[in-house]
């Protein structure tokens, strides 16, 4: 932890690199949070940056950003910005995010941090040090800013569950079913790093470890591509699309779907649970099912994104008649819920990365060190590279 530095007032200039899927949640963050929280500083969308010119000032005009730039390192290089927001492929992050906190800027980075743990050590390093001169980072884990998983945190943090002895979370979505949906980036692990794990398998294994508050020490896995070759081109809606199926195809280099069990280290208490993690975009009907359940000595959550307002919890000191309950995560005392809308009228997607906004511009004011750092990021980083190493080697149990 940096020390807290004096209260910083003012306007903080955002520089953003990508404007796919990732920029356009990102900029209606930096857009939305000043207009529904009171913030110490006042984003502007200063700048965006894309190499297609045509492309990056159509995308700018639609998701409000005052200027373009046609190469990040200009983007980096100007006086008028304090904070790169990397929404680019993974393979762009760590030149970027170095580049970017050497410059002396703050840096959110979507998430998995890099495509190699070698790239993610080295983005923490420079990290470390820009933080003792108070240039800061975060990695881009929204789903932590879910009212109801942070509402599981916290309740996991004041002993509602007891000790953790299961972690069961999957990822489950369906976009990849049609086998002719097209050779996109992320299915080229030279840009993505990898498939399922990486992009959403992540999120699992980063919010596991945040709500337990316990790293995984160990894997055993398993990894399938089921479509070998995709069609080249085509019409890309949304994730997926449909590319046509007699053009040209070319090699999927990344898994379609990842499995493995985990240990944890226990923490303080030293007994830590077993884990059961998987992802997939094969689950036919299930569209975004970023599910986990905790099962303690003294009672069990359950969350399902597609239901994201509400929580299940089960207080095995309810007695013979209890079952699961299902807490409607929208009241004002629930985690960032205050800031919108009356009780039950609930929160979407978008909401996440606002809030994710909402606490890097309070971490930033304050001078101390958000979270999810490049340290955390980093040992989500070693997990996803132990589940490579292990399902590469018949599933041989794997140290982190
Ligand atoms: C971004 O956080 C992200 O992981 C995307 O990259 C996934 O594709 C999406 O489905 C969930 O969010």
């Amino acid at each position: 932890m940096t020390e807290p530095r004096p209260v910083r007032e003012g306007p903080l200039r955002v520089g953003m690199v990508g404007y796919a899927f990732m920029g356009a949640a990102h900029s209606h963050a930096w857009r939305t949070a000043p207009r529904f929280f009171d913030l110490p500083l006042q984003p502007t969308l200063t700048a965006l940056a894309g190499r297609n010119p045509e492309a990056v000032k159509a995308a700018a005009n639609k998701l409000g950003w005052e200027s373009t730039e046609t190469d990040w390192r200009a983007l980096i290089e100007r006086d008028d910005i304090d904070l790169i927001d990397i929404c680019s492929p993974g393979n762009t992050h760590s030149e970027i995010a170095i580049a970017a906190l050497e410059a002396g800027k703050h840096v959110l980075c979507e998430k998995p941090l890099a495509n190699s743990v070698a790239e993610a050590e080295r983005m923490t390093a420079v990290a470390e040090a820009a933080a003792a001169r108070g240039v800061l980072s975060m990695c881009g884990f929204s789903y932590r800013r879910t009212p109801a998983l942070a509402l599981a945190k916290k309740m996991v943090d004041d002993g509602r569950l007891g000790e953790v002895r299961h972690v069961r979370a999957q990822y489950l979505q369906d976009w990849l079913s049609d086998a002719d949906a097209p050779l996109t980036w992320r299915l080229d692990k030279e840009k993505s790093g990898s498939g399922s794990l990486g992009d959403i398998g992540a999120h699992s294994i980063d919010t596991a470890q945040w709500i337990t508050g316990q790293n995984i020490t160990g894997v055993s896995a398993l990894l399938e591509t089921f479509v070998k070759e995709r069609p080249v081109g085509g019409e890309f809606v949304g994730l997926g699309g449909h590319g046509g199926s007699d053009g040209p195809r070319g090699p999927v280099t990344v898994d379609d779907a990842a499995i493995f069990s985990a240990r944890f280290d226990g923490g303080e208490s030293g007994a830590g649970p077993i884990g059961v993690f998987e992802a997939t975009r094969f689950a036919l009907g299930r569209k975004n099912a970023m599910r986990i359940e905790l099962n303690g000595t003294k009672g069990s959550l359950a969350f399902d994104f597609e239901d994201m307002n509400s929580l299940s919890f089960y207080d095995a000191e309810d007695g013979p008649e209890s079952g699961f309950r299902k807490i409607i995560v929208t009241e004002p005392e629930h985690p960032y819920t205050g800031n919108w809308w009356p009780t039950g009228h609930g929160l979407g997607y978008e909401h996440l990365f606002t809030h994710q906004v909402v606490d890097l511009i309070g971490a930033i004011a304050s001078g101390t060190q958000p979270s999810p750092s490049f340290a955390e990021a980093l040992q989500v980083q070693r997990v996803l590279a132990a589940v490579e190493a292990s399902a590469g080697a018949g599933s041989q149990w794997t140290e982190v």
